[in-house]
């Protein structure tokens, strides 16, 4: 417990020397050296003068300063015999004696007055002797303890009359209580002298060094010297934390943020700190703490990108999704922000072209929920353009993102929109008046982004407060309103509708009736009036007709269309019987040409379902056709898309123009046009299956040999067709051939300079023209010859790519490559499994003398004799044996069976390698046959489809050059 300090002001044991007290009357008291029990030599005073009457003997202390104490304690150790051990005693011995005090504020020095000290006890021993083990008596050492106080004067004697004992006083000592300094609750407490009274001092803490008080601390002493009630405490300030009632420094690699006494922490992951005392730990390198970030939390960093974006494009709005970032940077805030780009500058395949320029997308696309601070992985983007490359960039943030511009990754994802809902109508007309009607009319919204189906008309009268309304809808710009009430004022709201769906409603328009009074008269008059207009109309109209298909009959008899033709195929052995191709472009009005080869369709007859794609021109939908007394038809709609040039316009037509003068079941076929009515429309037969290279794409390996070839036939046959039309193509390749639901192929996209125009694969020519260069005859690509020998060669490309379902030919090689290795004699390897019968046909197709190409006639035959004869299809030209110098050289046509995909290489064996694969030097080919796909990377052929093929021929190579001498 908290006892006490006795403080000793007098101890007679611990002086050596006399210790100079007054004895009165001389012969009483008498100073004694002796030994104690130990035999440590002390002072004793001795008086036994047990025989004698009247004793009064006075034994005085020295003046003993008080010091700050108010009471202190006397404590004595003496021995004092019974009066019965002391023989022949004449009844004046006694057992006691007397201890006094005498306050001064002086040392009166050996003035000594009896009468002035006041008496504090009689002291009487317990024992008097004590027995030994051997009988012996022995006298006994009694120690008596007694206080006085208060005490007032600076000191103060003590005194002890003895009056007839025989006493040995052994030990005085006299000494006060304190309460010792302390340290209680992290405050130091200095000593304290208790007061004497039973009250208690109450003493206030301080603070011991790096500490705060929390609550001032404070504590009691007792009149007993002892500490009671402690109450307040002080705090270890931060940097500093409790250790054996003091405030220290934290250790390094540990911290303390708060005052308080707690231990110090170690640091969180990601910190450090290298000194003592530190109020937090720092961050490691490219880690951070946010503000509000507690110091017990980890250095956290920025998120990693989000994965896996997947965007689902929806008309003009798209769904992004994503997976979380792999790594949340050691934070649980991670959202999401997605940023819209516009970019230009991609390639209509996907891909980039080399330099992308974006800016911002504009502020109306909207997103849902939002665009930044997303909690979920997904949002949606919509109000998009139409047809428009956007980039998403979406990037994971955490509250440390900001800290950390460097360090932030995003996921990007690329995609183009389909097509839109049209723009508000914005102006609206009212053209007509009347008591119970008005008629209206208004413009085609600025955008329509699509065929306009119907307009929906929305009214109500103004007073009903769109309580109660009529809806209309009007397939044309203006509509009547029947039925309305007279005199009253209405609001009325016009919003489109195409295949994307309702645009938004126009700004709300207000119109009022006539009043009863006025109407009827002016009802009357209008009757007047539209009669007599409506009589002067028929009569023009009739004038006008009458002038017009005069002027008509006599041009085309004028003008036969045969006089108009324009390609006639060098050489072309054209049948008897067979009408030949005329180029609208040959006609002074190419309207006329379209009028001439096309039916005029009535807008009405045609429903549009939905949009199926994108021409140049504009959309391509799917819908149907219903002409009077003929079933319904399913058909495709090419329109052509607002703001058009009178150009545009006749080139749109053209191909309309070209197509309606075929007739064949490989041939699209031409329904109609629509021209007098708005959009500019081009009917033909719906196909299913859409353009033959996505759909064999999308089923990659999934057709049987009879099958594809079937496909091929029905190509050559249309081919066949165009060409004893004199018709030359140019274009001919498996983008450009349709599809139906039976797996029919028909050959599509005619028209003349539009044709490559419009074709994504056409590339400008170093002579200006532009040209699809992979599907492309040399001699056409060289100095424009475009024949039918030339179709020839494009359908050896379609071969190719039929064959291997849709592989792009000389896969991500460039145009200048591609014509360098066709003119130097290379042509491409036989696609997996492809029968040796169809590569031969490809190769022959592949002739650099157009004359030795075969014709499609007997492109038609050869494909009839296989389906004739399926099991030669099983030879494949991967598994026959190599026959010499195929490619370079094939002089001699009969040649027995097929090359095999060395073939390809064979080319190249002929040439120094060195030259085949420029940058990568060889020495032999048999080093080339060991080429790894990394070298192939250094000569640009990076895709992996080819790669695994060419290195898997060149591996077959090598095993040929394994098995036997190579023929040269
Ligand atoms: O591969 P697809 O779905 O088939 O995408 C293109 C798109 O329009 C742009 O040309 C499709 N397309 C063109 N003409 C027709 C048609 N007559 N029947 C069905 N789809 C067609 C083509």
């Amino acid at each position: 417990s908290l006892c006490c300090l006795a403080l000793n002001l007098l101890d007679s044991k611990a002086s050596q020397g006399e210790l100079g007290w007054i004895s009165y009357p001389s012969h009483g008291w008498e100073e004694i050296s002796g030994v104690d029990e130990h035999y440590t030599p002390i002072r004793t005073f001795q008086v036994c003068n047990v025989m004698e009457y009247s004793q009064n003997n006075w034994l005085r202390t020295n003046w003993i300063p008080r010091q700050s104490a108010q009471k202190i304690y006397v404590e004595l150790k003496f021995t004092l015999r019974d009066c019965n051990s002391i023989p022949l005693v004449l009844g004046t011995c006694k057992e006691t004696f007397n201890l006094l005090y005498l306050e001064t504020d002086d040392d009166q020095g050996s003035h000594f007055r009896e009468h002035q000290f006041s008496k504090i006890d009689t002291i009487a021993a317990d024992e008097s002797f004590t027995q030994t083990d051997l009988g012996d008596r022995i006298l006994k050492l009694n120690t008596e303890v007694r206080e006085v106080g208060p005490l007032t004067k600076k000191g103060f004697y003590l005194a002890f009359q003895d009056v007839g004992a025989c006493v040995a006083l052994v030990s005085v000592r006299v000494y006060f209580k304190k309460c010792p300094y302390t340290v209680r609750n992290l405050a130091t407490f200095p000593d304290t002298v208790p007061m004497d009274s039973h009250s208690l001092v109450e003493v206030k803490g301080l603070c011991v060094n790096h500490s705060k008080e929390e609550e001032p601390p404070r504590m009691y002493c007792s009149t007993e010297g002892e500490w009671l009630v402690p109450i307040g405490k002080c705090l270890c300030n931060p940097g500093y934390e409790e250790r054996s009632n003091t405030c220290q420094m934290c250790r390094a690699g540990f911290y303390k943020s708060a005052l308080g006494n707690l231990e110090c922490s170690k640091c969180p992951p990601h910190s450090f700190s290298h000194h003592e005392g530190s109020l937090h730990c720092g961050c490691e390198k490219n880690f951070f703490r946010a503000e509000g970030d507690p110091a017990s939390m980890a250095c956290t960093r920025p998120p990693s990108a989000p994965r896996n974006v997947i965007s689902s494009i929806n008309e003009t709005s798209v769904i992004l999704d994503w997976s979380w970032p792999e790594d949340t940077g050691g934070r649980r805030d991670v959202t999401f922000t997605v940023l819209c780009k516009r970019c230009r500058g991609v390639t209509a395949n996907g891909s980039n072209s080399g330099t992308q320029r974006c800016e911002p997308c504009r502020s109306n696309v909207r997103f849902l929920p939002r665009a930044a601070g997303l909690h979920n992985t997904t949002v949606t983007v919509g109000d998009l353009l139409a047809h428009t490359n956007y980039t998403f960039e979406i990037e994971a943030l955490n509250g440390v993102s900001a800290l950390a511009p460097k360090m932030r990754q995003y996921a990007a994802v690329t995609i183009t929109t389909n097509q839109a809902a049209p723009s508000p109508v914005t102006v609206i007309r009212k053209e007509k008046t009347s008591r119970n009607s008005v008629s209206l009319s208004w413009q085609e919204p600025e955008r329509p982004n699509g065929i306009i189906l119907d307009y929906e008309i929305k009214y109500y009268e103004k007073e009903e407060q769109e309580t109660s309304y009529t809806i209309l809808r009007a397939r044309g710009c203006n509509v009547t309103l029947n039925g309305l009430k007279s005199n009253t004022a209405y609001l009325l709201q016009i919003r489109a509708r195409t295949a994307a769906g309702y645009g938004a409603s126009s700004p709300t328009f207000q119109f009022e009736t006539s009043p009863d009074s006025f109407s009827i008269s002016s009802e009357s008059s209008q009757v007047v009036l539209i009669a007599i207009s409506a009589a002067v109309a028929i009569i023009l109209l009739t004038v006008l007709l009458y002038v017009l298909i005069g002027r008509f009959c006599c041009r085309s008899k004028s003008k036969h269309p045969d006089e108009k033709r324009l390609h006639f195929g060098n050489g072309h052995l054209r049948l008897p019987g067979i009408r030949t191709y005329v180029d609208p472009h040959t006609y002074e009005d190419p309207s006329q040409a379209v009028h001439e080869f096309a039916k005029e369709l009535d807008a009405s007859c045609i429903a549009i379902d939905k949009v199926v794609g994108a021409g140049e021109f504009g959309e391509v939908c799917s819908g149907r056709l219903k002409l009077p007394s003929k079933k319904e038809i399913c058909v495709a709609i090419k329109t052509l898309k607002g703001g058009y040039t009178d150009k545009q316009r006749r080139d749109f037509l053209a191909e309309a123009s070209i197509m309606g003068q075929f007739d064949h079941p490989n041939i699209i076929r031409l329904e109609g046009v629509v021209t007098r009515s708005k959009p500019v429309m081009i009917v033909t037969e719906y196909m299913e299956n859409g353009s033959l290279d996505s759909f064999l794409r999308k089923h990659d390996a999934q057709f049987t040999g009879i099958q594809l070839v079937g496909m091929l036939r029905g190509i050559a046959s249309g081919m066949k067709y165009l060409s004893d039309m004199g018709y030359v193509h140019r274009d001919l390749a498996a983008r450009n051939i349709l599809v139906n639901s039976n797996l029919v192929c028909k050959v599509s996209d005619f028209g003349l300079s539009r044709v490559l125009e419009d074709d994504p694969e056409a590339a400008y020519t170093t002579r200006g023209g532009k040209i699809p260069i992979r599907w492309t005859a040399p001699e056409a690509i060289a100095y424009r010859k475009f024949t039918s020998a030339s179709d020839a060669w494009s359908y050896g490309i379609v071969l190719w790519e039929v064959m291997s379902y849709g592989e792009r030919p000389y896969w991500e090689m460039s145009n200048q490559d591609v014509i360098k290795a066709v003119d130097e004699g290379y042509r491409l390897p036989p696609p997996m499994d492809c029968p040796a019968t169809l590569y031969q046909l490809m190769l022959d197709c592949w002739q650099k003398e157009r004359n030795n190409r075969p014709k499609f006639e007997q492109i038609v035959s050869i494909l009839d004799k296989l389906i004739r004869n399926p099991g030669s299809l099983k030879i494949t030209a991967n598994t026959t044996s190599r026959p010499a110098n195929l490619l370079l050289d094939r002089s001699s046509s009969e040649v027995p069976s097929m090359g095999t995909m060395g073939d390809w290489m064979d080319g190249m064996r002929t040439l120094p390698c060195k030259e085949a694969f420029s940058g990568v030097s060889y020495s032999s080919c048999d080093t080339l046959a060991k080429t790894s796909t990394e070298d192939l990377k250094k000569v640009g052929v990076t895709i992996v489809g080819p790669q695994k093929k060419i290195v898997s021929s060149l591996k077959a190579l090598d095993s040929h050059t394994k098995n036997g001498p190579v023929p040269v």
